[in-house]
């Protein structure tokens, strides 16, 4: 059975119903978004018919075990009030991606509707019956509250594990997935907690899938940044303004940085779209704030300032590409020492050795005119760049392994060519010639560990 375009939405929807609450987010991202999608979708499928053509159908569960109720991380809820939406984000990319690719969908949130799936997989006969159709899961996607969730079904994980794939935004570095390893190697894999408690599951590297292409060891999935709508109107004019929106919409991350938002003040108008900021602090003095913005007016605001100001956290978020692709210069906070698992309280127990140069490393190989990395606690150079930012006017930029068009290819052929099950297989999956061979320290050090020695940015 081949995988044909799918772009009924509400056969969609229709799947994605155990826990609706759940959903909102995700409904609303992914209506929104349904033309671009759509578009993407045609564009690929006559650009590359080999690839988008005889592709097999494929059963996928997905598993977003963040939102289940036992994570008692209340993701969903905390959406409204300025919580992480970049993995909400991710996962509506993800099951549009699929579903428009043409796969059949299991999409759940709950334990309840897990158990459901697994058990009818397991009843399934191994072979597809005569209707051509098997309710055999093929590819499991997950994120790592969702394995432990499976490991209640232990059976289903121990035949499975090689089609699980792991959604895992920071990504996972090879030391951290082996317990041994790690429990051996405790001392220099660790700063002040010398704890792995994302890590440990055993996974080959590349069944963890990352939201920048970043982690060598890992596969790149990424996530799709809208493409700038001519509907969308800017609040204010750009050319007449030097507004500067300040990125973070949570009181706590401004925390400690008065001196910063001063110096933006002495050559710009400070905007901002924070949710809980306290009236009377002296910080929102003079600060045009919008308070958190749907997607639409935040994307007008983006569309009238000149810049979109990093001030060091969330690292690794989706909004700066956003910010990009509406025109505005993205200021990167550079940190200098990089941030790490070894001295960052954040970043204490990611599974990862990934040193953080800036707040959005991926951002500072986009460079100017698009994006200018600074210290920003060095007053004079960021008055600089942001008088430089106020000047460069570049035009609004998606890039492309950042476009729908760019993840439906790229999922497309991560779901067709993975395979984890068959370690023999020959014709092995990225082609060798698009590997990328790490510096040789790198290389070094992975040799030690006997895994992979190649890395591999799969653009798309
Ligand atoms: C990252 O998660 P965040 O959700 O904190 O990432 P952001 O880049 O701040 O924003 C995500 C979305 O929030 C939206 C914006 C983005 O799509 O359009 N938004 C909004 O709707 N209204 C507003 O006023 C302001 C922003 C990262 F993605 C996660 O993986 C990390 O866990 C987290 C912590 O580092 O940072």
């Amino acid at each position: 059975d081949y995988a044909q375009m799918n772009r009924d939405m509400t056969d969609l929807f229709s799947k994605m119903s155990d826990v609706p609450r759940n959903y909102i987010y995700h409904k609303k991202r992914i209506e929104r978004m349904w033309s671009q999608w759509s578009k993407a979708a045609t564009i690929n499928w006559e650009k590359h018919p080999g690839t988008m053509n005889g592709r097999r159908k494929q059963n996928i569960l997905v598993h977003m075990g963040f939102l289940a109720k036992e994570s008692k991380l209340n993701f969903a809820e905390k959406s409204k009030e300025g919580g992480p939406l970049g993995e909400l984000l991710q996962w509506s990319d993800l099951i549009v991606s699929l579903h428009i690719l043409g796969h059949q969908l299991y999409i759940s949130t709950d334990k309840s509707t897990l158990k459901n799936v697994i058990e009818e997989a397991e009843r399934a006969p191994p072979c597809p019956t005569m209707d051509g159709k098997s309710k055999r899961i093929d590819l499991i996607i997950t994120d790592i509250m969702g394995l432990r969730g499976l490991k209640k079904h232990r059976a289903f994980l121990v035949n499975n594990k090689c089609r699980i794939r792991l959604v895992d935004s920071f990504g996972t570095h090879v030391e951290f997935t082996d317990k041994i390893y790690f429990r051996d190697h405790k001392k220099e894999l660790s700063g002040s907690v010398p704890k792995n408690p994302w890590g440990g599951h055993g996974l080959a590297p590349q069944q963890h899938w990352t939201f920048f292409p970043h982690t060598d060891d890992n596969t790149f999935l990424g996530f799709a940044v809208d493409q700038p709508l001519e509907e969308i109107r800017p609040m204010f004019d750009r050319q007449s303004s030097k507004a500067v929106l300040v990125y973070g919409k949570e009181q706590y991350m401004w925390k400690g940085l008065e001196d910063v938002i001063q110096s933006v003040k002495e050559v710009a108008e400070v905007h901002a779209t924070v949710a809980d900021a306290s009236t009377g602090s002296p910080m929102f003095a003079d600060v045009v704030n919008h308070g958190l913005l749907d997607t639409n007016r935040l994307y007008s605001l983006l569309r009238s300032v000149k810049v979109f100001l990093g001030i060091g956290f969330p690292l690794e978020g989706p909004a700066p590409f956003e910010a990009i692709a509406q025109g505005a210069v993205y200021i990167n906070a550079q940190f200098n020492p990089p941030k790490s698992r070894l001295n960052d309280g954040f970043l204490a127990e990611k599974p990862t050795l990934r040193e953080f140069t800036s707040q959005l490393p991926y951002a500072e190989r986009i460079g100017r005119p698009y994006a200018i990395t600074v210290d920003i606690h060095n007053s004079t150079l960021l008055k600089k760049a942001i008088q430089e930012a106020i000047l460069l006017n570049p035009s609004p930029y998606v890039p492309k392994e950042l476009s729908t068009e760019g993840m439906l290819l790229r999922l497309a052929l991560l779901v067709e060519k993975q395979d984890f099950c068959n370690p023999d297989k020959t014709d092995s999956w990225p082609p060798v010639n698009q590997m990328q061979v790490c510096s040789f320290s790198e290389l070094f050090i992975k040799s030690l560990v006997n895994y992979y020695f190649v890395s591999v940015v799969i653009a798309h």
